[in-house]
């Protein structure tokens, strides 16, 4: 009743959040102890300028591509009053979120054509990051998103090591449109179909936020965050920033145990990083982040051009005279290690191409049986020449090694990308949630064609 109570007090809080989402400058707030941010998303067909120049039947949140970035904190409980305007069933699965499986948005939860759904859940403590939203429907999630429906979620903590710090978050997406302007999804029988369903859909449009090669205003010695998060379908990033070397100092599920300086950096669908960007540049100067030549392909499909660098965006430095740059930290948080002594499971998970274990989904048939808060340890083997980027729902994990080479520091991750005839292994302990989760290759193509399987982890008997 409480809460009932709350709710109510909240209706006016709802719509004055209501208004900022519709206009884009912010879509949560927070309310002094007990926090409870209230918000709403509308899921609606929208005509809209996705490709420069051009207007494009697309699909929204809120009337906007990408939708509005959603901020909570720590210790949030969340209500998402999501209403779907498509002509088709939705949902929305809250990428990397730990949360109960009732506000998963998984594919086995659909919000039908006209209905409206509420998400409830509450932000743990520790779960401080980059995460992002997209529609998880059976068989359509790669068609929803590249009609424009994703966004960027970020998490934050009371504590956090670099507040203060300038932030950007940078979405990056592609997509492919029509001669005529449109979305373009040619049929599934066609030669570009056929490549599609085998290398997930590339499109030649690089988009940062929506918008093609934007510019990141930036002053010498000035010290900027990006929270970089993969949208695409299938497109993995190789991020470079001329002249400049990242800390690297976060991933999926929040910040590492220290920086880790580097020159580039891999991006798989679904994944997100934080990176700190060091204004090393002159007054005046000009650098191009770029995504170099990655092969995550077949050869038998490998597109022309594939190795060819791409612009993303230009970070500028005005002409004034540098910044001392900020002290930054040197240790960021504690990751403790989950400890792989005390596993009571360890499966085997194959990645064939479109099969997981040799099987398509089928949603009425659990895959892996796990008891609520074990740990387990998960092998994912890929026999076959592509990458497949592996993402778990509901659960954040460590990767312990591939191939047999332990991984260079630790990390909470969801998305693991499992190379051409690579074998890695991660751990995850199974705490809070019971219920069915998904994991799933995350080309979208692929999961969308069943490459994915359902887990349930149920509570222990007493
Ligand atoms: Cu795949």
């Amino acid at each position: 009743m409480a809460s009932r109570r709350r709710l109510r007090r909240l209706s006016s809080f709802a719509a004055l959040l209501a208004s900022f989402a519709a206009s884009g400058v912010a879509c949560a707030q927070e309310r002094p102890a007990p926090r409870t941010v209230e918000l709403t998303l509308t899921v609606a067909p929208a005509r809209l300028s996705l490709a420069p120049g051009d207007t494009c039947d697309a699909f929204a949140f809120n009337g906007q591509v990408p939708g509005p970035t959603l901020e909570f904190r720590e210790g949030d409980h969340v209500v998402v009053h999501v209403h779907n305007h498509l002509a088709e069933p939705t949902t929305i699965h809250w990428h990397g979120l730990h949360i109960p499986a009732s506000a998963d948005g998984s594919p086995m939860r659909p919000i039908p054509a006209g209905a409206s759904y509420d998400y409830k859940f509450t932000i743990l403590p520790g779960s401080a990051g980059t995460y992002w939203y997209h529609p998880h429907p059976d068989h359509r999630t790669g068609y929803q998103i590249a009609k424009g429906l994703y966004g960027a979620i970020v998490i934050r903590a009371a504590d956090d090591p670099l507040a203060g710090i300038p932030e950007q978050v940078l979405v990056l997406s592609d997509n492919r449109f029509t001669p005529a302007g449109e979305v373009d999804f040619p049929p599934p029988d066609s030669p570009q179909g056929r490549i599609d369903e085998e290398n997930g859909r590339e499109g030649p449009v690089l988009f940062v936020n929506g918008r093609v090669m934007p510019t990141i205003p930036i002053r010498a010695g000035e010290v900027q965050r990006w929270r970089l998060i993969n949208a695409s379908a299938a497109r993995i990033y190789r991020l470079a920033l001329a002249g400049h070397e990242f800390l690297y100092v976060g991933s999926d599920g929040g910040l590492f145990e220290r920086p880790v300086p580097v020159k580039e950096i891999v991006l798989a669908t679904g994944e997100r990083i934080e990176l700190l960007v060091r204004g090393t540049g002159a007054p005046g100067s000009r650098a191009v982040l770029q995504t170099l030549a990655y092969d995550r392909y077949d050869p038998h499909t490998r597109p022309a051009g594939w190795n060819v660098p791409r612009d993303l965006l230009a970070l500028q430095y005005s002409d004034s005279a540098p910044v001392t740059p900020p002290a930054l930290p040197s240790r960021l948080r504690a990751v403790p290690a989950l400890d792989t002594s005390r596993a009571t499971a360890h499966r085997y998970i194959v990645f064939s191409q479109g099969l997981i274990n040799g099987r398509k989904m089928d949603m009425n048939r659990v895959d892996e049986r796990a008891r609520l808060g074990a740990t387990e340890i998960w092998q994912v083997e890929n026999v076959v020449g592509m990458d497949h980027p592996f993402h778990l729902h509901g659960f954040q994990f460590q990767i312990l090694d591939r191939n047999g080479v332990p991984e260079p520091f630790r990390a909470w991750k969801d998305m693991m990308d499992v190379r051409g005839h690579e074998s890695a292994r991660f751990v995850v302990r199974f705490d809070d949630y019971p219920g069915k989760w998904m994991y799933h290759c995350h080309i979208l193509d692929h999961e969308d064609h069943g490459m994915m399987g359902i887990l349930e982890v149920t509570p222990t008997r007493r």
